[in-house]
């Protein structure tokens, strides 16, 4: 596989980020993406195996069952760009369906390296498939391969795993008018979502026993000690899922456990925390069924299927551009 890497004032602009999320009036804030380094993305690959968290085996039944419906609706020559690919085992099923019809090429765009090298092991066994990576943020690299592009092929967007649901729901709807605004009339988005569901089995999916979940979480704070040279002491902060009604969505935090002064100094900052002060580091919105043909009509797509798992309330949700 061919691997276009990130241009690298990277380093610099997560400095950038934890600085202005953590010295912000108010609430504290990480963005969500930076949970994602080779230790994160390992412990999400193990998140995904637990029995309380069952998202992602969701999103690969629904794949793995109707792969074929997908690929006969989005006939033709196809290039498939996947934003977030992760591992690359769900998307699996969907590649051989679409490769045992044509060749298909396959972009998976994605900001961690190392999931993307697994993403290749994982998938370049597939007869008639050639795969090109971007370690890229999902705009960035969908713009390049927007501009692999040949003339008379279809683009088909992936974007999997209810990643959509860490957009709140005006950033999520922009977002997917930025997908739209890339690609052509015909196109296509197919959009995983995870549907609304109690109290209880979301706090248990983002709290689990094993403290998989916590590891995870607090991982963010690992990583800024690693990269940054911060002096978090990883102790004094505890893993919190709540779940937030008035947006319907989980979020995570990190409390702190007493009162604290943390130093950064890559971003040139002490950070002083309160008591039972916390950093929000993700929200992952859920979503009524109705709501995501709105979401779609508002972004300037049409949604013409939806295929939902009945197990674990989730649907693919397959967008047209208009
Ligand atoms: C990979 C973004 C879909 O929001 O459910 C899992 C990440 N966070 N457990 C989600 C996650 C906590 C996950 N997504």
């Amino acid at each position: 596989m061919l691997v276009h890497a990130i241009p690298t004032n990277a380093g610099y602009e997560f400095a950038a980020e934890v600085r202005a999320g953590l010295t912000r009036a108010g609430q504290k804030e990480l963005p969500s993406k930076y949970l994602y380094d080779d230790v994160g993305s390992a412990l999400f690959e193990v998140i995904s195996h637990l029995p309380e968290y069952g998202l992602t085996r969701a999103d690969e039944r629904l794949l793995r069952r109707y792969s074929d419906d997908i690929a006969d609706r989005v006939a033709g020559p196809v290039a498939i760009a996947e934003l977030g690919s992760g591992s690359g085992r769900k998307t699996r099923w969907l590649l051989e369906a679409f490769c045992r019809r044509q060749r298909t090429s396959y972009y998976p765009v994605e900001i961690s390296h190392s999931a993307l090298v697994m993403c290749e092991r994982e998938l370049s066994d597939i007869d008639a498939i050639s795969i090109v990576g971007f370690e890229r943020e999902y705009l960035d690299g969908l713009l390049e391969v927007a501009a692999y592009r040949k003339s008379g092929q279809r683009l088909l967007v992936l974007f999997l795993g209810s990643t959509i649901g860490n957009f709140d729901r005006p950033a999520g709807v922009k977002f997917l008018s930025d997908v739209r605004c890339i690609l052509q009339p015909g196109d296509s988005l197919l959009l995983g979502t995870d549907i609304e569901k109690s109290s209880i089995e979301l706090l248990r999916a983002y709290d689990d026993q094993l403290g998989v979940t916590a590891a995870f979480n607090l991982n963010l704070l690992a990583r800024v000690n690693r990269e940054l040279g911060a002096d978090f002491d990883l102790s004094q902060f505890a893993h919190l899922a709540r779940i937030n009604e008035e947006v319907r969505s989980v979020e995570m935090h990190l409390e702190s456990r007493r009162h604290q002064a943390v130093s950064i100094s890559a971003a040139e900052v002490v950070v002083e925390f309160q008591e039972g002060e916390t950093i929000w580091t993700e929200s992952s919105h859920k979503y009524a069924l109705g709501e995501i043909y709105e979401m779609a009509r508002a972004a300037g797509f049409r949604c013409e299927v939806q295929w939902v798992d009945q197990q674990w309330p989730f649907a693919e949700n397959l967008l047209i551009a208009e």
